[in-house]
């Protein structure tokens, strides 16, 4: 669909205005959320990742792209989320210590809130301690971790460590994240991996025992 390259296009370029009027666009083109994510949002993000990596654009760019995906997002999160039914399970979710990169994270979260999970979202640089005291204090089901960076990818480990060394018998743990495979989630001892938002929800309901 045409629309769907021009808002990859739009959120590459960091085009705000554009973005929103595309993605309201195609709201009421009748495109579903998920496909306004999925092959609108995150194709432009991905250009934007290797565009960047080919020393094509810089940090400011990626910046201006990544708020005009965020405001984007922000209209979609409510089309996302069902309301009016009390959540069976609670997910804390956050972003590793040491790594800023929220746009995935926020992501599965939305994804999660649409599944009628309670999400409890500790937001980005997150130290092991402070996931260990939001399972404990919130009693979660699943807590999601997320990591952008390799440099990051230790950070990881060490919490799923903390995690597992903190005994919470309902606990599970999820990783995901660019860099994150399901062979580095198996090393480091996570419940369970998702390549993207979508399989995020998939998951998530299977480490609670509602196979999907
Ligand atoms: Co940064 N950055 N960045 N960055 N950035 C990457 C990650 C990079 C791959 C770019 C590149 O070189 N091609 C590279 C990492 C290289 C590496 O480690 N191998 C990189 C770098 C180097 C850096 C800095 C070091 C740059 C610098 O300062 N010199 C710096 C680090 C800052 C820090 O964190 N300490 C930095 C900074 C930034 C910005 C602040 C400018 C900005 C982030 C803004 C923000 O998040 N608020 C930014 C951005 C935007 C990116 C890219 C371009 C896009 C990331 C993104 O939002 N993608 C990224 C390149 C890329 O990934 N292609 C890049 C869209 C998002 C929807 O995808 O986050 O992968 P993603 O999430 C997916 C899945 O991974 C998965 O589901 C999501 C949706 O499908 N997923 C999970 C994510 N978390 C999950 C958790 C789960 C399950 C699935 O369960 C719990």
């Amino acid at each position: 669909m045409p629309l769907l390259t021009d808002l990859s296009a739009a959120v590459a370029a960091g085009k705000r205005i554009d973005t929103i009027r595309i993605t309201q666009e195609l709201l009421a083109a009748g495109t579903s959320p998920q496909d306004v994510v999925e092959q609108g949002l995150v194709p432009g993000m991905a250009n934007v990742g290797e565009l960047f990596r080919r020393n094509e654009i810089f940090v400011p760019e990626m910046l201006v792209a990544a708020r005009a995906m965020k405001e984007a997002l922000k209209l979609l999160e409510p089309l996302l989320a069902k309301a009016g039914i009390k959540p069976k399970y609670t997910v804390v979710i956050g972003t590793v210590q040491g790594d800023l990169h929220d746009i995935g994270k926020n992501l599965v979260a939305m994804m999660w809130k649409g599944a009628n999970f309670a999400v409890v979202d500790l937001g980005t640089n997150v130290s092991a301690d402070r996931y260990v005291a939001a399972a404990r204090e919130h009693n979660a089901n699943v807590v999601g971790l997320s990591a952008l960076l390799t440099t990051t990818m230790p950070a990881m480990k060490e919490t799923v460590r903390l995690l597992k060394e903190a005994n919470l018998p309902n606990v599970k743990i999820m990783v995901g994240g660019a860099p994150i495979t399901q062979a580095f989630a198996d090393e480091i001892g996570a419940d369970g991996y998702s390549a993207d938002a979508g399989s995020a929800v998939n998951i998530a309901l299977k480490l609670v025992g509602e196979a999907a």
